[in-house]
């Protein structure tokens, strides 16, 4: 029986603050590496499958928020690992491409920078949830502060459990993804997002042609 090798896929995350256009970008994208001739889905944390998508609604509702960041971190890692086990890692074995819209830099930025859940904790959530899966490339969109706030408001009417924190908080949010992009510069690639749609979404194809060939 002749057995074909499939050519494993690659994991394409796009992280960044709150209205920076992440989700404009992943759809943008994975039509592009369509037509480049690459099977590509989207997808996006939290949630993604079935069951991180309920836990999504219960930790953008806030109702974790008295449980403090530690428990937001584990129900964000919960959800990250059925995510993972049961749509991100069969798409990889099947060659896919998979463009996410946050992934494990926004634990790391906002439960763990801004939410003060040490750096060591949240390194292990990682590892157990993971099981060493890492995004072959990481795009963080960056956006001023109030800019991207300005953005996610005009698009829904009330702002979720963690659009309303306050300014300072967002702005240590901005920071920790640029820090992340500068320690892992392997991995990560930083995109001016104040620039129009269509402009951002060139920059993000030259990165990805750059770094991943599709
Ligand atoms: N979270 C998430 C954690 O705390 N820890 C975690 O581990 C994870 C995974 C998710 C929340 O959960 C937190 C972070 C988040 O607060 P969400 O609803 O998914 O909540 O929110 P976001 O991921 O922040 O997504 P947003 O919907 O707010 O923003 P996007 O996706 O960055 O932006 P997008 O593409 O929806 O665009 C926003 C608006 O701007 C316009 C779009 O048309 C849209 O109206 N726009 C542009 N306008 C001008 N120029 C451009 N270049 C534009 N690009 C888009």
């Amino acid at each position: 029986m002749r057995h074909e090798t499939v050519e494993a896929g690659k994991l394409i995350t796009l992280e960044g603050g709150e209205g920076a256009g992440k989700s404009t970008q992943v759809s943008i994208l994975v039509e592009r590496l369509r037509r480049a001739g690459r099977q590509a889905i989207a997808t996006r944390e939290p949630g993604g499958s079935p069951a991180a998508e309920e836990i999504r609604e219960t930790l953008l509702s806030g109702k974790i928020k008295p449980f403090g960041p530690f428990a937001e971190a584990l129900l964000f890692s919960i959800a990250r690992q059925d995510h993972v086990d049961t749509v991100i890692s069969d798409a990889l074995a099947r060659g896919q491409w998979v463009v996410c819209d946050r992934f494990l830099d926004s634990t790391r930025a906002y439960q763990g920078v801004s939410g003060g859940v040490p750096a060591p904790v949240i390194s292990a959530l990682e590892r157990l949830t993971l099981h060493g899966l890492m995004p072959n490339l990481t795009i963080v969109l960056d956006i001023p502060v109030e800019e991207g706030l300005a953005r996610a408001g005009l698009r829904r009417a009330a702002l979720d459990r963690f659009e309303s924190q306050d300014l300072s908080q967002h702005e240590r949010i901005r920071k920790a993804f640029l820090d992340i992009a500068e320690e892992e510069q392997a991995r990560c690639v930083v995109i001016d997002a104040r620039k129009p749609e269509a402009l951002v979404a060139e920059d993000v194809w030259e990165a990805v042609a750059e770094r991943l060939r599709p």
